[in-house]
């Protein structure tokens, strides 16, 4: 197998999406073929969704959070926590994924794209109240209310249709610019994710328009595989840690 170095030359952006937190026991989204109680994901991730029927909303999210309550981050989460401490500045975390496994591995500079899993906020966007944790596995028939304005709560997702938080964007953008304006080398990974969501399926042409070098760990061919330089097939638990070689 490649090793992919990591030296003091090195700035690394990492992407990692729901096959990084398979093995820890979260279902994937292809893995549930894109479905949910045999409905498409978007009709339960979108906010047509939730206007049409929150309660249905509510249920799959209180599902996921009672579901991912219970697991615990994997080796491919801890390797990421490795390279982070051997980068330092260099290193940047960019995951789709809502769960927190990251953060609870130990990983610090994480850039959550899709939101988290345990954060609630208001659906009305003139409410002033900011988003907060919330653990909650609200009860069957419950859709949560707001103490400030009284509108539906949410959860603290970016659905379909909608914009990802520009801070969040400006993160990786602003660490994309250092990295390839430092005069070492820009090194963009993409781990467990089918390639189909943008922006972040798009990230690997920035990458490349940019001069970095470009890497895949995935278990299946992403749907955009075509476009990485090197591309590693395997579960993300085993091959992260042989991955990276530490100089
Ligand atoms: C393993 C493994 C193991 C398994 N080890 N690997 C450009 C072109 C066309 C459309 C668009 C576009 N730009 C934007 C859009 C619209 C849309 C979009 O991308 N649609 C596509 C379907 C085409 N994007 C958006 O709406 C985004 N908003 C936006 O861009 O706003 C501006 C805009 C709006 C409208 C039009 C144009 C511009 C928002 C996207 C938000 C995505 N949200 C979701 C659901 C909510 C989160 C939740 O409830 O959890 O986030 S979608 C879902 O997919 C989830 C994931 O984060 C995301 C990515 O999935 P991921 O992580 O790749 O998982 P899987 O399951 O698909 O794949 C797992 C992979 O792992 C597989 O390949 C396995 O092989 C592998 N694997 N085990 C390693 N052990």
């Amino acid at each position: 197998m490649e090793t992919l170095l990591l030296d003091s030359n090195t700035w690394l952006l990492v992407l990692t999406g729901a096959g990084v937190s398979a093995e820890s026991g979260v279902p994937t989204f292809r893995g549930m073929n894109g479905l949910w109680e045999d409905q498409p994901v978007e009709q339960v991730a979108s906010p047509e969704g939730f206007a049409k029927d929150p309660l249905r909303v509510w249920r799959f999210y209180s599902q996921r959070r009672a579901g991912a309550a219970g697991v615990s981050p994997n080796p491919g989460h801890d390797a990421l926590v490795a390279w982070e401490r051997h980068l330092g500045d260099r290193f940047l975390l960019a995951t789709q994924n809502v769960d927190g496994l990251h953060s609870r591995a130990g990983s610090q500079r994480v850039v959550e794209m899709h939101g988290n899993l345990f954060k609630t906020r208001c659906s009305n966007d003139e409410c002033k109240r900011a988003p907060f944790e919330d653990t909650t596995v609200y009860a069957e028939g419950t859709v949560p209310g707001c103490k400030d304005c009284g509108s539906l709560l949410r959860p603290h997702i970016v659905w379909f249709g909608e914009y990802l938080d520009p801070t969040d964007l400006e993160r990786i953008q602003d660490f994309s610019l250092r990295a390839a304006s430092s005069g070492g080398r820009f090194v963009f990974l993409a781990a467990g994710t089918s390639g189909a969501v943008y922006p972040a399926a798009g990230m690997v042409d920035q990458v490349r328009g940019a001069g970095g070098e470009t890497w895949l760990v995935n278990l299946d061919p992403a749907e955009n595989s075509r476009r990485f330089q090197h591309s590693v097939q395997g579960k993300s638990g085993e091959v992260l840690p042989k991955l990276g070689r530490l100089v």
